[in-house]
């Protein structure tokens, strides 16, 4: 029977009373200090020109192989690690370029990767799909593959008794439809494991619309309860909602020691992949998901509140561009792997 494609209406949480966009904004800025909003700020400017730099590069034949960019969907990881900083243990999926650029990894080793060569983040050897950092756990290829690693993690957090640390755990709405996230939230309840599932629904898991792929909307809300969870829902395209939802929840966890599901409902601005034209998408509805691009609400909103100008931005967004230049020059002028050091690093059984 085929299912229609309907746009469900969300409500998003807010820790907050005021219901003024503004009033929220001047509370986050308020409480987390304008510098650090600023730098937030920044790393999307870094995520955008590292996405549309290592999409031209792929276009150029510089980079083969799969490659899914986060365009559009900065302000959620942006959000979360400015509220909750970076040392805990985190896992994404393929979409993964910003979580690692997040979490320190550099432009150079990661364009490096993406160009398949040798002094790339993971050697080489993983390219788009697979990065690694101090702490992220990975980039997983297979929908859902990162669910039973973060459990893991949030389990070794419990087990070691460290206070302060939880697991961070990405997945597009796609995966909701596994089973590795039904036996992981399982788990990680039955064992109240600190661990913050975070669902990026971009609507889209590759052509299917989420509502002819998900029974129930909203996922987060409709899912946790079965688990014996709390569940919210964010606006993804709003970093001021995401830092507010994101600093309460980790509170909540850090609390109540149990785990957390969290859906960001955001866009993708470009197709599942390089590779697709997204024809099942309108030019309306990628239109209106651009007008509410998340780095423009937040240089808009920053700009309201006098704490940028244009003419600022414009330069924070040049220096990012020109990092990204010099990456480019970085992994193109960097050695391939030796062709003898095909079976290193690579676990075959
Ligand atoms: C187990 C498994 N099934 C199918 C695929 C093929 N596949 C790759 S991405 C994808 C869509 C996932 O969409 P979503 O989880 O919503 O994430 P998004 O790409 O939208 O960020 C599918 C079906 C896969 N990689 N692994």
């Amino acid at each position: 029977m085929e299912r229609k494609k309907q746009e469900y209406n969300y409500t998003f949480f807010s820790p907050f009373p005021e219901k003024n966009p503004r009033q929220i904004a001047e509370k986050v800025v308020e409480k987390a200090g304008k510098e650090k909003i600023l730098e937030a700020l920044r790393k999307m400017l870094l995520i955008r020109n590292f996405e549309l730099r290592a999409e031209s590069a792929y276009q150029h034949g510089k980079i083969g192989g799969f490659f899914h960019s986060y365009y559009g969907e900065e302000a959620i990881q942006t959000s979360l690690i400015t509220a909750i900083g970076e040392e805990h243990w985190f896992t994404g999926f393929y979409r993964c370029h910003a979580l690692a650029l997040l979490l320190g990894n550099t432009p150079n080793e990661l364009m490096a990767e993406l160009y398949g060569k040798e002094n790339g983040n993971a050697k080489g050897r993983g390219g788009s799909m697979h990065l690694y950092g101090k702490q992220l756990l990975g980039g997983f290829a297979i929908v859902g593959g990162q669910l039973p690693i973060a459990i893991g993690s949030a389990f070794t957090i419990k087990y070691l008794n460290e206070k302060d640390k939880i697991a961070v755990c990405f997945l597009g709405e796609g995966a909701v439809a596994q089973g590795m996230f039904h036996e992981a939230l399982n788990l990680a309840s039955l064992w109240e494991l600190p661990c913050l599932f975070v669902i990026e629904n971009n609507k889209w898991g590759m052509g299917t619309h989420v509502s002819r792929a998900i029974a129930k909307e909203p996922i987060a809300m409709s899912q946790a309860p079965s688990y014996d969870m709390k569940g919210y829902t964010l606006d993804g395209m709003d970093f001021f909602n995401c830092y507010a939802g994101f600093s309460h929840i980790y509170e909540e966890i850090l609390r109540s020691k149990k785990p957390i599901l969290v859906e960001c409902i955001c866009a993708r601005f470009r197709g599942h992949s390089i590779s697709d034209p997204a024809f099942y998408r309108t030019k309306e509805e990628l239109g209106a998901s651009m007008e509410r691009d998340p780095i423009n609400l937040l240089f808009t909103t920053l700009q309201e509140l006098g704490l940028i100008n244009a003419e600022r931005f414009n330069e924070m967004n040049n220096i990012e561009k020109q990092k990204m230049i010099e990456a480019m020059h970085f992994a193109d002028t960097s050695p391939w792997p030796s062709p003898a050091t095909l079976e290193e690093g690579v676990f075959a059984p």
